[in-house]
């Protein structure tokens, strides 16, 4: 549901809730006499300083090639990718195994290469793995995909592709990509719209700026929002996106949130709803890059508000809800990586808004590409860099 209100503007007041600082004004229609529509801006981060020394850290391992999607598994070992396309195992210990083999051939540039890993829901019994992945194609065109196999002795089994974003283009940003699996047992998929090509996130024939809703076994869901809509695609879930790299299903309402990267200023934190326009690149929070301005504004009619949004950006990747006891009072939080300026962002939650926002480890100087919570409660982060760790956060030590 978005966080959009209307009121009339001609009877003088505003509504405001959470943090809104302001409202804006879109005129949806300019007859006179008309209502003017006034719709109610998405509240922004107050951007609070890290809360340095709140926490403690200790590294895991380390030796890891821009490490990207993390996985415990039941045996108490860590799946972890690196961007170049290596699959590795981590002990308890923080020995790294050597790559599986048989992982699918990755497009490792820019931003593409081996993404995400996640487990199926029934791993116990059927050892499915699943990676995300930038996949070449001609020339020099790739696109994100999905590749399940089973989980064998140093190598994947039986690995098929069950999904490949169509089209493939060129260019080396936006895959995404997060995987995760719905209490349904579906599986969706985070997108981008690979950066060069934002006008295909408002097309319904393209999966490019798609989040995508599929089975396990790569088949497309009956009930999906477009199933048997002409000229769309059926593994649509929601469309209008940027680059979706942070997502996850709240662990009392099973609800999905994702978080997005925007361009200059516009980080945004939603809550996809089946066949929703989320409105890149017509609207926006914040700028392009160069400072033009984006699409037509923050807002217009028919087009979902984020619960929250940040100016200036986190560059978020990779998020959690907290359900452990490690960290008292951190329930039901959301725990993002922030890759820019570096830090682990905590929102609190209540009624589908955002009712506090804190901020950790910015003292690390480090890229934080992923975040878990391990099965002690205590958080697992991955550092994005050519020497990336994996880091064990616990509270701060009782002084
Ligand atoms: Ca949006």
């Amino acid at each position: 549901m978005a966080r959009t209100m209307w009121v009339r503007c001609l009877t003088g007041y505003s509504i405001g809730f959470g943090r809104v600082l302001a409202t804006i004004v879109v005129v949806a229609s300019m007859v006179l006499g008309a209502p003017v529509l006034v719709q109610a801006q998405a509240p922004r981060s107050p951007t609070p300083a890290s809360a340095n020394g709140a926490l403690r850290v200790e590294t895991i391992a380390r030796g890891l090639e821009h490490p990207w999607g993390l996985v415990f598994l039941p045996d108490g070992r860590l799946l972890v990718t690196e961007r170049p396309g290596r699959l590795r195992s981590v002990d308890q210990d923080g020995r790294l195994s050597e790559p599986f083999a048989d992982v699918p051939p990755v497009q490792a540039r820019g931003q593409g290469g081996l993404l995400d890993v996640a487990l199926d829901p029934r791993f116990a019994e059927n050892r499915l793995v699943y990676l995300a992945y930038a996949e070449p194609g001609e020339g020099r065109t790739a696109g994100t995909a999905v590749a399940r196999g089973q989980l064998g002795e140093g190598r994947l089994e039986d690995v098929r592709v069950i999904y490949q974003q169509q089209p493939k283009v060129e260019g080396a940003n936006h895959f995404g990509s997060r995987l995760v699996f719905a209490r349904d047992g579906t599986l969706f998929v985070t997108q981008g719209e690979r950066f060069d090509y934002r006008d295909q996130a408002q097309d319904l024939s393209s999966g490019l700026g798609k989040l995508v809703r599929i089975n396990p076994d790569g088949s497309v869901p009956r009930d999906n929002p477009f199933v048997g809509r002409a000229g769309a695609r059926p593994e649509i879930w929601s469309y209008g996106h940027r680059n979706i790299q942070s997502a996850g299903f709240h662990p009392h309402t099973g609800q999905l949130w994702t978080v997005e990267h925007g361009a200059r200023g516009g980080d945004e934190l939603n809550r996809p709803e089946a066949g929703k326009n989320y409105g890149w690149p017509v609207i926006s929070y914040g700028v392009h890059y160069s400072g033009a301005k984006i699409g037509e504004g923050p807002a217009k009619p028919g087009m979902e508000q984020p619960v929250y949004y940040w100016d200036p950006v986190i560059a978020p990747s990779g998020m959690t809800f907290y359900t452990g006891e490690a960290f008292p009072g951190w329930q039901g939080s959301l725990l993002i990586g922030s890759l820019q300026p570096g830090l682990l962002v905590r929102l609190t939650l209540a009624d589908g808004r955002v009712t506090g926002e804190e901020r950790y480890l910015g003292n690390l100087g480090e890229r934080i590409r992923d975040v878990r919570q391990g099965p002690d409660g205590l958080l697992y982060l991955l550092t994005d860099s050519r020497d990336g760790r994996i880091l064990r956060v616990l509270p701060a030590a009782p002084r």
